[in-house]
């Protein structure tokens, strides 16, 4: 007989992509197993639940062997809405300060895979949303700045590129490892003390101004689209909250600095001049107003995407959707905590047209759960990364999910 009776648990103190600590979590049932991770961010949106409590990762580590494994025991895995609503009564706040989010978001989602495991499915089939068989478009990393890299780097901290023309996942991740190693090539023509450096999301650190990368990241599109025929757009994240001074936007690596009013008609320009196919965080987060003004202007010809504005946060969300504040929003599970108030989220933008992005976080381990979700939840874009090994480890999954699934095709974006 299969079941997700929780039966036993361990938890380990591991490494992040940066060589931080954070947590994975394992949980035994009666007849499965699953294990999950916890990623961290850099550029974290202020309304994130706490990451880690002001004690650190080892007091999570003991507050999981004393206080929170002994009242999982005995909780079938697959009641997620349990489990997850038992974590928060134990933490105490409305923003797991007292026990950690990424101590909250490793269980919650060990939970969901030991459960599927117990049935003997793989996450995705078990989270059951995707009878379409879609899989998503890979958002890949091509180069970083702002938070994610060193001093000289490009202040916009993402540039990054869609393969919309590909007919599958493979053909996908391929053609974006081909832009990688295009726009390596070209930095090296501009930059001449190019080392070949990457940031923190396996994009390239190069020495360039915005425009320099946006020309790089737009001609390397071009040529590798004629050379494979698969079309490839360019897309950004702009994360400007960490450019914020209080009045306006401080552009360090290239001495400007932009109003509110000019920051809107840079980012349009930018949109209009290199065709940008999807634009995430164009404003600092608490501009919702900003954000609904570039919707507005340009939410037809571009996609534009919240994520530290939003934070994977249901209520939030929805102050995002009474004033058109985005037709995107990237869903991180680690910033709010669990499985349960993710999926919500998703919902609730699907239910109002906005596109859900499942992504990573700049720290990632080597854990692959979120190419199921993203599949799980028919998400039509994944962010996370194009290479190195904890980006690959996603990329690779879903290169597996899609060989296991019969006939599936690529999401509609
Ligand atoms: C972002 C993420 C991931 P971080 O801003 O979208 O790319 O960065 O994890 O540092 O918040
Ligand atoms: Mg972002």
């Amino acid at each position: 007989m299969m079941s997700s009776l929780i039966e036993n648990m361990a938890i380990k103190k591991i490494l992040d992509s940066r060589g931080n600590p954070t947590v994975e979590v394992d949980i035994v049932t009666e007849t499965g197993f699953g294990s999950a991770a916890a990623p961290s961010g850099a550029s974290t949106g202020v309304m994130e639940v706490v990451a880690f409590p002001e004690e650190g990762v080892d007091y999570m580590v003991d507050l999981f062997d004393s206080k929170i494994a002994p009242e999982l025991k005995g909780i079938y895995a697959e009641e997620s809405s349990t489990i997850d609503a038992l974590l928060k009564e134990i933490d105490g706040t409305d923003n797991f300060s007292s026990i950690g989010g990424n101590l909250a978001v490793a269980i919650s989602l060990a939970a969901a895979k030991a459960a599927a495991s117990s049935y003997e499915q793989p996450l995705y089939m078990f989270l059951g949303g995707n009878l379409k068989n879609e899989i998503p478009y890979p958002l890949g990393n091509m180069i970083n700045g702002g938070a994610h890299a060193g001093k000289n780097a490009p202040d916009i901290q993402e540039f990054l590129v869609v393969p919309v023309g590909a007919k599958n996942i493979s053909e996908a991740v391929f053609t974006n490892v081909k832009v990688h190693q295009r726009i390596g090539e070209h930095i090296k023509k501009v930059d001449k003390y190019f080392t070949g450096g990457k940031g923190d999301e396996g994009g390239w650190a190069p020495n360039l101004s915005n425009y320099e990368a946006l020309e790089i990241q737009a001609k390397s599109c071009e040529e590798i689209s004629d050379e494979t025929g698969v079309q490839v757009r360019p897309s950004l994240d702009l994360a400007p909250s960490g450019l914020w001074d209080g009045s306006k936007y401080v552009y360090s690596r290239e001495g400007v600095s932009r109003t509110t009013g000019e920051q809107i008609d840079f980012v349009a320009e930018i949109i209009d001049t290199y065709k940008m196919f999807f634009v995430e965080d164009p404003l600092r987060e608490d501009d919702f107003e900003g954000f609904a003004e570039l919707t507005r202007k340009l939410g037809s010809k571009c996609i534009i995407c919240g994520d530290d504005i939003f934070v994977t946060n249901a209520e939030i969300l929805q102050k995002g959707i009474d004033i058109g504040a985005a037709n995107a929003i990237i869903i991180k599970p680690n910033q709010i905590g669990t499985l349960t108030d993710t999926y919500q989220t998703v919902k609730l933008a699907k239910d109002n047209n906005y596109k859900p992005v499942v992504s990573h976080r700049s720290g990632e381990t080597t854990d692959e759960t979120i190419a199921h979700l993203a599949v799980a939840f028919s998400c039509p874009l994944i962010k996370t990364g194009a290479v190195g090994g904890e980006r690959i480890a996603k990329l690779n999954e879903l290169i597996r999910i899609e060989k296991s699934i019969l006939d599936p095709i690529m999401a509609k974006i």
